[in-house]
């Protein structure tokens, strides 16, 4: 059997671990999204659409989801076709589920996922994207979903717990009032009582959750050290509450936020980072671990090369804009050619259950392309690996790396 066959045989049959989505555990209601119109009013497709669309963006908005579902689908599939990443991916989501798009018009697709139960459901899209276990995104900071953490809540202990704090670190002024509303005696100048406060609030939350790490995103204009409250916060609070739990930190590096507001969460855009700041914080933090993802392709490299300089550095992911066949193989041959398979090559950042079909589809179809690659030049010196050896590999690469890393600390 070819090589490359070999090994797209090993990738589509092992399990993988998602280190990051924006999926619920089904205890979370109707906080857990599926089904056509919600893969349709996909943040990722609402921009696209706004090319073609000349409406007010008002007008999109005040439209119920199904309405803006049947004009997405209008715009992008029947009037155009469906090229783009996100939007092949949800043919190949519903070509996995046994639904030709070509065949069926919207109503139809809307009345064979309305007729789905919903675990059945859950178990088929699970089972159909070979997801063993995933990632939430918790934040303390959503009313929504803090109103479901009470004590009797009935978790899948498929879907782990991350905690995720944005607002903590990026809208400090704004989070006092809402810590001190909770209990915890902050104030807007920040000192050693307050850094003791939010290290309990981090704390308490993290065992609410049972969260695996906690993750922030931020700006290309993030430094570190630096004196801003973000800095200072990560330097007195997140990174000795990290050491204090052996948990490790998350940073998603390079989002600017709402560069056009009008589209709300299809708003945000890119920006390259300086990537000292990561660098500072590994230097200084050797008993911390970073997990770290750039959102701009220009800072791949530079992540890579700083991933061989520091042991406690993982890198994961090609995030959201990276998330493309294309710069997926671009960036993932990067790191096998110059970290081996000491990362992750991709998490799938999934907001709609069904997205988990074509997210992990696409990513093992391009993963096995690029590893076969590698195989073939090692072969072509001297070297064939063989199927256990891929197997170990590829485990390796869809969550077991990802998991020895979490647990190194604790
Ligand atoms: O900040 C993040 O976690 C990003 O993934 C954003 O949620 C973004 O909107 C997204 O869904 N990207 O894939
Ligand atoms: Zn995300």
């Amino acid at each position: 059997m070819p090589l490359l066959n070999r090994v797209q045989k090993i990738v589509d049959a092992t399990p993988i671990h998602d280190l990051h989505t924006h999926l619920y555990d089904p205890g979370f209601g109707s906080l857990l999204l599926r089904g056509i119109d919600d893969l349709l009013v996909y943040h990722y497709l609402v921009s696209e659409s706004f090319r073609h669309l000349d409406l007010p963006y008002e007008h999109f908005w005040a439209a119920s989801k199904e309405e803006q579902a049947t004009r997405i689908w209008q715009c992008l599939f029947q009037d155009h076709s469906p090229v783009s990443e996100a939007c092949r991916g949800i043919i190949t989501t519903l070509q996995c589920l046994g639904l030709d798009a070509r065949r069926r018009d919207l109503p139809s697709l809307r009345k064979w996922f309305a007729a789905q139960k919903p675990a059945r459901h859950i178990e088929r899209v699970l089972e159909l994207a070979g997801v063993e276990t995933l990632c939430m995104t918790n934040s303390p900071f959503d009313d929504e979903e803090r109103a479901y953490w009470k004590p009797d809540l009935q978790r899948d202990p498929r879907f782990l717990a991350a905690l995720r704090i944005d607002p903590l670190l990026m809208a400090w002024k704004t989070a006092v009032p809402q810590l001190r509303a909770w209990g915890y005696a902050v104030t807007p100048s920040l000192n050693a009582r307050t850094a003791g406060e939010v290290r309990r609030f981090l704390r308490d939350w993290t065992h609410q959750f049972s969260a695996h790490y906690c993750m922030v995103s931020l700006p290309p204009s993030f430094r570190y050290p630096a004196d801003t409250e973000t800095a200072w916060l990560i330097e007195h609070a997140v990174l000795p509450h990290c050491r204090d739990e052996g948990q490790a930190f998350a940073l998603m590096l390079g989002v600017k936020r709402a560069v056009n507001p009008a589209l709300r969460m299809a708003g945000d855009g890119v920006g390259g980072s300086d990537l000292a700041a990561l660098q500072n914080l590994c230097a200084a933090n050797s008993k911390n671990r970073f997990l770290a993802t750039c959102l701009a392709r220009e800072n791949q490299h530079e992540l890579v090369v700083l991933a061989r300089k520091f042991r406690n550095l993982h890198p994961f992911g090609c995030w959201w804009f990276t998330n493309t066949p294309q710069l997926m193989r671009e960036v993932t041959t990067m790191r096998l050619e110059l970290l081996g398979t000491s990362f992750t090559p991709q998490h799938s950042d999934a907001r709609v259950l069904d997205q988990l079909i074509y997210k992990w589809r696409h990513t093992r179809e391009q993963l096995a392309k690029c590893l076969a690659e590698r195989y073939e030049a090692l072969g072509a010196s001297g070297w064939r690996v063989t199927d256990a050896e891929i197997q170990r590999d590829v485990t390796e690469l869809l969550g077991a790396a990802f998991q020895r890393f979490l647990r190194a600390g604790s």
